[in-house]
């Protein structure tokens, strides 16, 4: 199998031959913006190095008493493992004092995150899910952080909801860490989809997947069909449709994993749709499981920097105003063909 450092020697890529490391990569960006004043690379670096501490707890989650629940139940109503509550404090312990942020808001907690009083404030907004698909921690299957950058809307001052609850479409940058058989971080800022994986012998993340593109030909869907009978109509007549229930199509592999970034990051890759409807199995909870401002929105950025598409089954996930911090809606996120199947089946069995 080639590694990181091969990958870049291939012919065709932009780098080939080179190791860049994403610190490197970063400050290359950088270059094509003369305005640039080096904030956003920084909070860039930071996230990266707090990917590295969790991975470096993540790796030994099962030789060390991280391992298991916190005993207590996040504003999701999910038992938090210690591992999230590592990694929401190591992001939030990062970038709470270096005036880049004017506020924080955290998948983890039910308000926003305020830069505490003591340190100065900045010009960015920084939403993170710590660490998402937390529950499979214990199982040793990959989970991951998601992350989302916006440039703050309010003139001054601390940063207040109003500046958490922006368009997808306006989004400066967003990204994903992976924590599993490698650890990555995948990231865009408007210009491509970059992905870093992480050299742990030397503890830097190299650029491995440069410009990455969703493939045309899909291979997998992704979806708990456990859920099915609680479906509407069009989605359940689009997942036979994936199945090639209906001859017009080949049948794609279902592949779900339980883990949102693990599921994405095998579509973008390899071509695929994930999708999480809505569904009626919780009268309370009808719009979906996943959550708008720290899942949704980040990762429908990165699909369509990679020629995908993100929907609610309606409408497109980034023209989305948010409304609460921890607004739930439905999701379909993957090869741009796929997701304009289920809202043409949607609008037509619904
Ligand atoms: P279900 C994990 O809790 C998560 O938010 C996503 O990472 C994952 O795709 C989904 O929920 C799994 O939900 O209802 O299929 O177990």
């Amino acid at each position: 199998m080639s590694t990181a450092i091969d990958q870049s020697a291939q012919p065709g890529n932009a780098h080939a031959g080179k190791i860049v490391t994403i610190e490197r990569f970063i400050l290359d960006e950088q270059q094509s913006y003369p305005d640039a004043t080096g904030t956003l690379t920084s909070i860039l670096y930071d996230i990266a190095l707090a990917a590295k501490i969790i991975a470096s707890k993540t790796t030994r989650a099962g030789l060390s008493d991280i391992l298991g629940s916190a005993g207590k139940e996040n504003v999701q109503g999910e038992v938090v493992q210690k591992l999230d509550e590592y990694a929401d404090r190591t992001i939030f312990r990062l970038n709470d004092h270096t005036g880049r942020l004017a506020v924080m808001a955290s998948e983890e907690h039910e308000d926003i995150l305020p830069i505490p009083d003591h340190f100065s404030v900045g010009p960015y907004v920084l939403l993170y899910d710590p660490l998402d698909g937390s529950s499979n921690i214990d199982v040793n299957v990959s989970i991951g952080t998601i992350f989302a950058i916006y440039r703050r809307k309010t003139a001054d001052g601390r940063g207040t909801l109003q500046d958490c609850l922006q368009r997808g479409r306006d989004l400066v940058a967003a990204g994903y860490v992976i924590y599993g058989s490698s650890t990555m971080l995948v990231y865009s800022t408007g210009h491509g989809v970059h992905g870093f994986t992480l050299d742990p012998i030397i503890g830097e993340f190299l650029l491995s997947h440069p410009d990455i593109r969703i493939p045309e030909k899909p291979k997998f869907y992704s979806v708990n069909q456990g859920y099915e009978q609680f479906w509407s109509a069009g989605v359940q007549r689009y997942t036979e449709w994936l199945q090639g229930k209906d001859k017009t199509a080949k049948p794609l592999s279902l592949r779900y994993i339980g883990s949102l970034v693990a599921d994405f990051h095998r579509n973008l890759l390899m071509g695929g749709i994930y999708y999480y409807p809505s569904d009626t199995k919780d009268p309370e909870q009808t719009t979906g499981k996943l959550r708008l401002v720290y899942e949704c929105a980040p990762l429908a950025f990165l699909a369509e920097q990679a020629g995908g598409m993100a929907i609610t089954g309606t409408e497109r996930i980034l023209d989305l105003q948010p409304t609460t911090l921890h607004q739930r809606v439905p999701f379909f996120i993957g090869n741009a063909e796929l997701v304009t199947k289920a809202q043409e089946m949607i609008q037509s069995f619904d």
